[in-house]
């Protein structure tokens, strides 16, 4: 029997959530909840653990940003909780697979096995239907391609700062006797960039994992959750925790999609461009 009286709180793009308590997936991948930060989307990351368990879970790099935490500590305590609540995960049995990225590359002084959890440089992961996957964080590529230092720095407080120095940098200008530039349509302009960045960069992910032998590659760390064919082997983004709230998960018979949370029922948000590399 289906409740009527109130509005579902959230739903799952293809995916109905079961009032009988979380459904379960063979394996879920989650990159890039930036942890310590105030861009992270914490409470959507908490519903997603919260109705779905997993016999994998792979944290596919960034879960913390310790480059930002560098700057002052930022920490509430729903960023304990998804802590909390992965480590809980393990303990009721989820094997988690942690592959640190750039922004938690500390935690790569760790690997090993930790009970449940094993912290990894990287792994190649067997579907149900027997699929070989290589799962990485993705930052391996930024000496491959262009660009990605710039991404890192959009949606950054510099970001902000850079833009409030316009005024400034307009004066100087006048001074010197050139025209007024402005900031904000290079960034659009850079934006745009970014779009055929991920193009570039998925197929680097492609090429990279051809030394492996492996069906499908999957990745993180540009924000941009895909799932796309090139030639025989797939390539997967599992998105982001700071924009687009999505994951990828492995249903028991292999089949693999992305999940995207939202607050508002039925309707999916549209994917954006990546802000934080
Ligand atoms: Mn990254």
């Amino acid at each position: 029997m289906i409740e009527t009286s109130a509005p579902p709180r959230f739903t799952f793009n293809r995916a109905v959530v079961s009032s009988s308590g979380p459904k379960r997936l063979r394996t879920a991948w989650i990159s890039d909840v930036h942890l310590g930060t105030r861009s992270s989307s914490v409470p959507m990351l908490l519903d997603f653990l919260r109705e779905y368990d997993f016999e994998m879970l792979y944290i596919v790099g960034d879960l913390i940003d310790i480059w930002q935490m560098r700057r002052g500590i930022y920490w509430p305590q729903g960023h304990n909780d998804v802590v909390q609540k992965i480590l809980r995960k393990s303990r009721k049995g989820t094997r988690v697979i942690y592959i640190p990225g750039n922004h938690d590359e500390m935690i790569s002084s760790f690997y090993g096995a930790y009970g449940n959890i094993t912290i990894q440089k990287r792994a190649i992961h067997r579907t149900a239907d027997g699929n070989r996957i290589l799962v990485i964080h993705g930052h391996e590529l930024d000496t491959v391609v262009q660009n990605v230092k710039w991404l890192a720095f959009v949606g950054d407080v510099g970001y902000q700062f850079l833009l409030s120095l316009n005024p400034l940098i307009n004066f100087i200008r006048r001074r010197s006797g050139r025209g007024y530039w402005s900031l904000s349509a290079y960034v659009k302009q850079r934006v745009k960039d970014a779009v055929s960045f991920i193009g570039k960069f998925e197929a680097a992910v492609v090429k990279y994992a051809e030394r492996y032998h492996v069906d499908a590659v999957l990745c993180g760390h540009i924000h941009s959750a895909s799932i796309r064919k090139f030639g025989d082997v797939t390539y997967y983004n599992c998105g982001d925790w700071v924009e687009t709230c999505s994951a990828l998960v492995e249903h028991f018979d292999g089949r693999i999609e992305i999940v995207q949370q939202t607050r508002m029922p039925v309707t999916f948000a549209p994917m954006s461009a990546p802000v934080m590399a």
